[in-house]
């Protein structure tokens, strides 16, 4: 094992680079810590869609198309239930069921949601260490003209499509970071901080609205590379330019390395915006950011991995972060 290198990540898109990063690094050099503003109780199951996304990604059970959930599925369960008048807004396979009915299961018995997703990640044979968050409750939550929505009420069964005037991430001010995660941030080992492509507002900002969290990457002394998940003002996948316009924030690249600017040592850009113009002191790094492929993604992994490798040989990484 080499140096490890930690990415925050969020779903689909995060899930990604995650996968090339993956692919491109010593088996056990990769520490992921994924979102957890998404989690819901649906059902009567402990739902945690971004953690199963980089899990089923990482054990190539993940569904190609879709991007959540596995791929194979079948969907008796949602059939039977439509047939008894019950919601089916929120699409649960028969398989992913399992996992909903693990989890639940561990958490009642007192496990700690870390904890069930470390079990999970050794049963799927996934060697990319997978923590949430935080193992304390945070829910993102939007405001639109009329009420504050929960996270999957806007997401999935109002597909996004409300105006966004606010958004919130209840609990996370006083939601504690995970110790292996601050250990890591805090001491001399880590090769690189990577915020991956995600959805800045619903994947990324909910893991960095966690105060020790945004403290300990602001703070330490690995290099912090992230990539625009918004390539020419458009997202790749999701609301996240319809999102920007509707909160005020212009949908460009340069717009999101803005709001992670007293992190950032490096952002990477789409060569589409070659032209974009950073926050001082953030190397602008130019690159095909598009992943269609699994080859897009070790292709971006090196890019990244090369980035910050370079910023942390030279001085201005240890300037800013004496
Ligand atoms: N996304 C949808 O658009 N529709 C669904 O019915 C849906 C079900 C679902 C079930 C399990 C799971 O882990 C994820 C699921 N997702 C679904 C994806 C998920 O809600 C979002 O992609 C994320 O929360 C945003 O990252």
């Amino acid at each position: 094992m080499s140096k490890p290198v930690l990415a925050i990540a969020g779903g689909i898109g995060g899930a990604k680079l995650v996968l090339g990063l993956s692919r491109v690094l010593e088996q056990g050099d990769l520490v992921v810590v994924g979102n957890t503003g998404d989690d819901f109780n649906h059902l009567g199951f402990a739902i945690s869609p971004d953690l199963d996304t980089l899990l089923y990604t990482l054990s190539g059970l993940a569904d190609p198309v879709r991007g959540w959930g596995r791929r194979r599925e079948t969907w008796k369960f949602m059939a039977a239930l439509e047939a008894l008048g019950g919601p089916t807004w929120f699409r649960l396979g028969d398989a992913d069921l399992a996992m909903h009915a693990e989890r639940t299961r561990r958490l009642a018995a007192g496990e700690s949601l870390s904890a069930v997703t470390e079990a999970l990640r050794q049963k799927l044979g996934v060697a990319t260490r997978l923590l949430p968050m935080s193992d304390d409750p945070v829910r993102t939550r939007l405001r639109t003209s009329t009420e504050w929505l929960d996270f999957q009420d806007y997401f999935v069964r109002l597909r996004c499509e409300p105006e966004v005037r606010e958004i919130a991430y209840a609990g996370a001010g006083a939601a504690r970071a995970m110790p292996q995660v601050l250990d890591l941030l805090r001491g001399d080992e880590l090769r690189a901080v990577v915020i991956c492509p995600s959805n800045p507002f619903l994947s990324i900002e909910p893991i960095l609205a966690i105060p020790e969290m945004r403290a300990a990457i602001a703070a330490c002394r690995a290099p912090v590379v992230a990539v625009s998940p918004i390539i020419a003002g458009q997202a790749v996948k999701g609301p996240t330019a319809k999102m920007m316009r509707e909160l005020g924030v212009e949908a460009s690249a340069a717009a999101v390395a803005r709001r992670y600017a007293d992190l950032l040592d490096a952002f990477v850009v789409d060569e589409a915006d070659a032209g974009a113009i950073l926050p001082e002191g953030v190397a602008r790094i130019i690159g095909r950011t598009l992943m269609l492929t699994l080859g897009d993604r070790k292709r971006l992994a090196r890019i990244v991995l090369a980035a910050a490798d370079s910023c942390s040989a030279g001085a201005r990484a240890a300037e800013r972060k004496p």
